[in-house]
């Protein structure tokens, strides 16, 4: 993605997963929020953006953080809301094993209190070590930690996946994390 579209990409995040009131903007309860109002709210507060960019966006990102509705008319995040929304998911049986990528530096923590989904709605999982690292290499030196979620699940705990399949949970305890 060229840096407008990612400067576009980050706009929507910010948007359809944390502030959409920054542009006077409501999501349906289900996260969804209609394209026209979107563009206009967007271009009426200052920041340029065209229905177009945003077709750009969703069709290039390799994440796929966001998708259309089967009208083409609404578009919603796919995960990583801040905001109160309900994605509908239903729950899903995990792999054995997923890991989770984070900053060495949040390891004392980490080790104290389990995983926990901070500012999120969920703890976010990954179905291999690769992306994981990515993942926590946005937050410092990474560290991959596995996940023993077969056996959460078998404890009563849910896993989700988002429609980009990352797999969420509420909380990871001390005691279902495999540290390196
Ligand atoms: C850490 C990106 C201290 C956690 C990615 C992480 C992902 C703790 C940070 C998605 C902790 C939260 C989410 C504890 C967890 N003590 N630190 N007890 N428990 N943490 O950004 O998982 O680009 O909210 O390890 O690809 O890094 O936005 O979560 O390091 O899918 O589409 O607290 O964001 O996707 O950081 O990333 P974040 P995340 P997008």
């Amino acid at each position: 993605m060229d840096n407008v579209l990612i400067a576009t990409s980050k706009f929507l995040s910010l948007v359809l997963r944390h502030k959409p009131e920054a542009i006077g903007l409501s999501l349906d309860p289900h996260g969804w929020a209609d394209l026209r109002e979107l563009v206009r709210l967007a271009n009426a507060s200052g920041r340029p953006l065209t229905s177009e960019e945003i077709l750009l966006v969703v069709n290039s990102s390799e994440k796929q953080r966001f998708t259309f509705d089967s009208s083409g008319q609404r578009i919603r995040a796919n995960q990583g809301h801040s905001v109160e929304v309900d994605l509908q998911l239903d729950p899903l049986n995990p792999p054995a094993v997923l890991y989770h990528g984070t900053a060495t530096r949040f390891l004392p923590s980490i080790h104290e209190s389990g995983l926990l989904k901070g500012a999120r709605h969920h703890v976010h999982l990954s179905l291999d070590a690769n992306t994981a690292r990515t993942v926590g290499s946005r937050h410092g030196h990474p560290v991959v930690l596995r996940i023993l979620a077969e056996d959460m699940m078998c404890n009563g705990y849910q896993f989700f996946r988002s429609k980009n399949g990352v797999w969420l949970t509420d909380h990871v305890p001390t005691s279902y994390i495999q540290f390196p």
